[in-house]
């Protein structure tokens, strides 16, 4: 520490030590630290090993230098990417994934994912390069100015701006903490140029530097909180439970498994909670998923929110008979935000604190002789479940040419199947809901998609940072407009040679390939692409392994041959343009469809 607290810190961009006849070097004494320094060793001190970004004045150097440190950068192509990187590594790892850019387009380019973050409750840290404060608040036009902190608060949990060297510790373990205490979220935080050729003596900087104690410390549920919650949940006829990405993220996997398995409540996972129970379990209620949301008397939310994505917790799916109907169902939810209960419908048993305490506590508390739900309701779900399974076998027995959705996802199932360890990443609308529904996952953590707000773009920064952070091999099913989004990291993959197979469900446009202009115009519809397009090409140009795929024999042994040859590989599947429909499964949200 003390050894790399001393070490002077170059900052020219040759990165050569210039000394001068008083033993200064660059300018810097040797009992003196930099601003660059401190925020390596601050970093370092964190446990932070990993850099996402991009990156250009006045970051270039600090990207070097961490490197030079030891950290890994991963240097992508566009911010956007970089950043939704950093925030699933957060997600995956319970550390902050750090994103760095540049000022103005560059920290806005990384805005979005932090916004993202924010939205999903994913841990992470935007660190931009930014202006002088003097200059940008006198708005006198500096390089790249813009009023980064300012822009930047509404869609964080919190953002920090660093002015002085000293207060670099400080500003990154408050960055560290307001990420993960409770409910994680996107964090911002400003670094002007000028700080980092700042000087502090040695001894100082290090002292003011913090690793941070316990940064998500345990939140305990109350025991009348946990009673509640039994004693509602014990008196259910037709319980169930629904598992979220907060469960997935919590990482409380085992404690999970045995309170689903001890109460033999049937659960439904939300998609990034796919996995976290294998999808194949016998409690399992995803196929009847219609079923039982509409059916069930008490409903235990464990970290997933009565969002959109769940109807907002009334009305038909509930079986509701208006939108606003409420019904009579009670809701349990665990959650680590005491604001959460009540968004939408009452809970009747809010159960506050983190998964893994309040998950702990429930099985303290149920001992061994809980009375299983009655027969009549596993019954009820079994029949529907083996129903709703011969049909979709069904479906995925036909060989149609060209390819469909359920013919091309067939074989990534088989695949995924063989490689439970892979990790699947999603995004797209048809190539989303087929895939979350036909794909069965087998481990927690496993599919990463494009979460609660349904963005577009999460592909390859996911695909990256799963690869990086996991070293397992990742399959990325991508609709061809969810791919163009960030499909230029395909250079990314192939520079540094990271084990990602993407397969592009290609129906040549946006849901699918078909529709015409109906003006009688020269330009296409909105929504369709060129073509018979050669997305396969783009990962040749770099070195990687490009496949097109007719059939599903095609299909499979270029993913099998991926598999085994963990070569950055994109297989351009080619599926009918007449197969999707407009939003896949959301089609009801599209304002003229409400109308109807
Ligand atoms: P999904 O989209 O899968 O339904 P959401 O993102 O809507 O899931 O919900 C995740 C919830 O999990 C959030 O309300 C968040 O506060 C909560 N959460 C995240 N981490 C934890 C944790 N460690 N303990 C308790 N709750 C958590
Ligand atoms: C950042 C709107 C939702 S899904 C989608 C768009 C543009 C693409 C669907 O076509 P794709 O998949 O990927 O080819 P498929 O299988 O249905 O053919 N911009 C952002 N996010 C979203 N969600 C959109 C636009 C959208």
């Amino acid at each position: 520490m003390v050894e790399t607290a001393t070490k002077p810190a170059a900052t020219t961009a040759e990165d050569t030590p210039k000394v001068t006849r008083s033993g200064e070097i660059n300018g810097q004494s040797q009992g003196e630290i930099d601003g660059f320094q401190l925020i390596i060793d601050a970093l370092k001190l964190n446990g932070i090993d990993t850099i996402f970004g991009l990156p250009g004045i006045p970051i270039t150097d600090l990207t070097r230098k961490l490197q030079r440190a030891g950290l890994r950068v991963i240097s992508f192509r566009h911010e956007q990417n970089a950043g939704y990187a950093a925030s699933i590594a957060g997600f995956m790892t319970q550390k902050p994934g750090v994103c760095l850019t540049v000022s103005a387009p560059g920290f806005l380019n990384g805005l979005t994912a932090l916004a993202n973050a924010t939205t999903n409750c994913f841990p992470m840290i935007l660190i931009s390069g930014s202006s002088e404060r003097e200059i940008v608040d006198l708005q006198q036009g500096d390089y790249e100015e813009m009023d980064q902190v300012a822009i930047a608060r509404p869609h964080a949990k919190a953002a920090f701006r660093v002015l002085h060297a000293e207060d670099i510790g400080v500003g990154m373990a408050r960055a560290i903490r307001a990420a993960l205490s409770g409910r994680p979220g996107g964090v911002y935080l400003d670094l002007p140029a000028k700080l980092f050729p700042q000087t502090i003596d040695a001894e100082l900087g290090r002292k003011s530097l913090i690793k941070v104690v316990d940064p998500a410390p345990r939140q305990i549920p109350a025991p009348d909180a946990v009673q509640r919650a039994l004693e509602l949940l014990k008196s259910a006829k037709r319980p169930l439970i629904i598992l979220g990405k907060g469960a997935a993220y919590a990482q409380a996997d085992a404690d999970i498994r045995a309170l689903v398995e001890k109460t033999g409540i049937p659960y439904v996972p939300m998609s990034m909670a796919k996995g976290l129970l294998p999808d194949t379990h016998e409690q399992s209620a995803a196929a009847a998923r219609s079923y039982v949301l509409p059916e069930a008397d008490v409903v235990l939310l464990i970290g997933a929110r009565l969002n959109w994505l769940l109807s907002h917790g009334k009305g038909k799916t509930w079986g509701g008979k208006s939108p606003k109907d409420w019904g009579d169902r009670k809701f349990v939810q665990i959650d680590i935000s005491p604001q959460e209960a009540d968004s939408n419908v009452p809970i009747d048993a809010p159960v506050v604190g983190d998964i893994g305490s309040c998950v702990s506590a429930m099985l303290g508390a149920i001992g061994s002789n809980w009375p299983k739900p009655p027969a009549e309701w596993l019954n009820a779900i079994a029949e529907r479940k083996i129903k709703n399974v011969a049909k979709m076998t069904e479906a995925l027995a036909n060989n149609p040419t060209p390819m469909n959705f359920h013919s091309a996802l067939n074989v990534v199932r088989d695949i995924v199947k063989a490689n439970p360890d892979a990790i699947l990443v999603n995004e797209g609308a048809n190539a989303l809901d087929f895939t979350r529904s036909i794909v069965d996952m087998y481990k927690p953590r496993k599919r990463l998609d494009v979460g609660t707000w349904g963005v577009m773009g999460i592909g390859m920064g996911f695909s990256v940072a799963a690869a990086v952070v996991s070293g397992e091999q990742v399959i990325a099913v991508e609709g061809d407009s969810a791919f163009g989004f960030s499909g230029m990291e395909v250079e990314t993959l192939c520079r540094y040679n990271l084990p990602v197979c993407i397969v592009i469900l290609n129906n040549n446009g946006v849901y699918r390939g078909d529709e015409v202009n109906t003006t009688g115009g020269r330009d296409p519809s909105p929504l369709v692409f060129v073509k018979g397009a050669r997305y396969e090409k783009l990962m040749e140009a770099f070195g990687g392994v490009g496949v097109l795929a007719t059939t599903p024999a095609e299909l499979r042994s270029a993913m099998q041959e991926a598999m085994r040859s963990r070569k950055p590989t994109l297989i351009n599947a080619v599926i009918d343009e007449k197969a999707g429909t407009e939003s896949g499964r959301i089609t009801s949200l599209n304002p003229t469809a409400k109308k109807k």
